[in-house]
């Protein structure tokens, strides 16, 4: 008989042979191995995060037209992505394209139409208001890249998801307990088998649509067993129903062996979460006092500090 770890082995390793190759693998592996070797060597410590970031899709055909989605805008993910470089981490941003990025938080929605003017046929210049707020951004992110503590890697499908965040994990097993993973993309649980999965776009002719979709494997416990054992592991839990949220939170904890969950509910994650760890409970919340505040602010400064003695854990 095998091993629950073993099984879960076996239905990552179908789950992964079956998945459509990931397009620049090598590539990917290339920039994700630079990265991580300049910042291995930097002197006074070598902590990377990976951030992932915004919801996955599942395609119901094979040359895409429809798809199912994840809720999530990406903010969160971006917003914790600048608090930890501020922190002094290598951060690797797992993001879905087109969701928010890190140091746009301040800019319109449509900053490239919004934030700029003509005021002839060959200018074009930053509209007074927006000035600021596009000079912070094009600085702090261009600071961060420049000096290699940002990479941003995008993904749409659960199958790019699943194979990067392997990479990725896979990459970083020599930084041992100084990584993390802070696991805040909303992923999706059903999917569509790509064996499975018609080649061409479904036809509305025949009627009602009937799909079976089938279960994602549980990524976390291959992450915390296989992948990456010695890395930080804070994994989020979103809900929209406040009394299942801490049970839900809880159980995925003792389940899974992470070293937190963040639990969050749909309508207040803006204002509030809950840090659920061996240690107890812990309700992190934004500064009401301060409207710039956000609550990624106090979030990544608890976990920097959890981060912290882990780490010295780890060596004694
Ligand atoms: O991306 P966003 O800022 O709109 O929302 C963040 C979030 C709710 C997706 C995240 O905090 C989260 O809970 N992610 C995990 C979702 C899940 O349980 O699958």
């Amino acid at each position: 008989m095998s091993s629950i770890s073993g099984m879960e082995d076996d239905e990552f390793s179908s789950f992964f042979e079956s998945s459509p190759t990931l397009k620049n693998k090598e590539e990917i592996l290339s920039k994700l191995n630079r990265f991580i070797e300049l910042n291995s060597s930097r002197q006074g410590g070598k902590r990377i995060v990976c951030v992932t970031s915004g919801g996955t899709t599942v395609p119901l055909e094979q040359r895409c037209v429809r798809y199912i989605d994840n809720f999530s805008s990406g903010n969160r993910g971006a917003a914790s992505t600048e608090n930890f470089v501020n922190a002094g981490y290598a951060v690797i941003f797992l993001y879905r394209r087109g969701t928010c990025q890190p140091y746009c938080r301040s800019l319109p929605d449509d900053p490239f139409l919004e934030c700029f003017e003509f005021p002839d046929a060959k200018n074009i210049r930053v509209h007074a208001s927006h000035s600021e707020a596009v000079k912070m951004a094009v600085m702090d992110q261009q600071a961060a890249i420049a000096e290699g503590r940002l990479l941003k890697l995008p993904f749409s499908t659960i199958y790019e998801y699943l194979q990067m965040l392997r990479l990725i994990a896979t990459a970083l097993k020599d930084v041992g307990p100084c990584s993390m993973f802070y696991l805040a993309a909303a992923v999706s649980d059903f999917y569509v088998p790509w064996t499975s999965m018609t080649e061409h776009k479904i036809q509305s002719g025949s009627g009602p649509l009937d799909i079976s979709l089938a279960q994602v494997p549980k990524m976390l416990s291959v992450l915390r067993s296989n992948w990456a054992p010695k890395a930080f592991c804070i994994s989020f839990k979103l809900e929209t129903d406040s009394k299942i949220l801490i049970e839900k939170a809880t159980k995925a904890l003792q389940k899974y062996k992470v070293h937190a969950v963040v639990a969050n509910e749909l309508l207040t994650r803006k204002e509030e979460v809950v840090v659920v760890s061996n240690s107890g409970n812990v309700v992190v919340r934004r500064d009401c006092d301060n409207p710039e505040s956000i609550v990624e602010d106090n979030l990544i400064h608890l976990l920097v500090d959890r981060h912290s003695t882990y780490i010295k854990e780890s060596h004694t």
